[in-house]
């Protein structure tokens, strides 16, 4: 009896504090949903449309009513921003360079500050969102994480906003999995927060096999997959 006492205590004790006897994950005050650049130009339709990065919307929208504590995301670049093919002669989207700061793979243009393409896509609605992230704002550097550019060391603000804020938990969802979403999942991690990825509330660009490698970089750095079903 004493044996199995301890034996439970011991297998309670290995589990994320998160995570009850029916498999649910719980997400309370302080868990936060992070939102991954929901936006015009990464739906079909968008300059850089992710496949089916439409269907996720009203998912997102129900599990954001879940959560107390929203932030959303949105990519906001220059017109003549570093990340876009356009401004390297004789490269083509999808194409890679090396910068000042390591690779960065080139894109159409997109999400350009103030215009539609950048801004969140209509039937996204969630209204309690508390605060919105822009990124990749300076011209010379791409941010895929809402937390550090690309440059690995100008920071965001969001990692002391939320930790200010009493958050230990993050949850993403949005697009695209193998880029923002994972970037960001990462680096909350890298923060200290306990970060789950969403799967079926995300959408990717799996560019030369970047999902599966995006996936198993997320594994390594100990951020959990899970579903929305798994959400309690
Ligand atoms: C993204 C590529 C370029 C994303 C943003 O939101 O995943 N991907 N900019
Ligand atoms: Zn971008």
């Amino acid at each position: 009896q004493v044996m199995f006492g301890l034996g439970g205590a011991a297998v309670a004790a290995g589990l994320p504090g998160a995570v009850f006897a029916a498999g649910k994950v719980a997400h309370g005050s302080k868990s936060v949903l992070i939102v991954v650049d929901v936006q015009n130009c990464f739906v079909p339709g968008g300059s850089l449309a992710v496949k089916e990065g439409d269907v996720i919307v009203p998912l997102i929208n129900r599990i954001a009513k879940g959560f107390e504590n929203v932030v959303l995301t949105q990519d906001w670049h220059t017109a003549d921003h570093v990340s876009f093919a356009s401004q390297h002669s004789g490269k083509k989207p999808f194409e890679a360079v090396k910068l000042p700061y390591g690779n960065q793979v080139l894109w159409p243009d997109h999400c350009v500050q103030g215009t539609e393409g950048a801004s969140l896509v209509k039937d996204l609605s969630i209204p309690h969102a508390q605060l919105v992230v822009r990124k990749g704002f300076h011209k010379d550097v791409d941010s895929y994480s809402a937390f550090t550019e690309a440059d690995g060391k100008t920071s965001t603000g969001l990692g002391g906003y939320l930790k200010q804020r009493g958050m230990k938990r993050v949850f993403v969802v949005g697009l695209a999995t193998d880029f923002c979403v994972a970037w960001t999942a990462m680096d909350a991690r890298k923060q200290g927060f306990e970060t789950y990825v969403v799967e079926d509330a995300c959408r990717g660009i799996d560019a030369q096999g970047s999902l599966a490698k995006a996936w198993s970089s997320m594994k390594t750095a100990g951020v959990k997959r899970i579903q929305s079903g798994d959400l309690a």
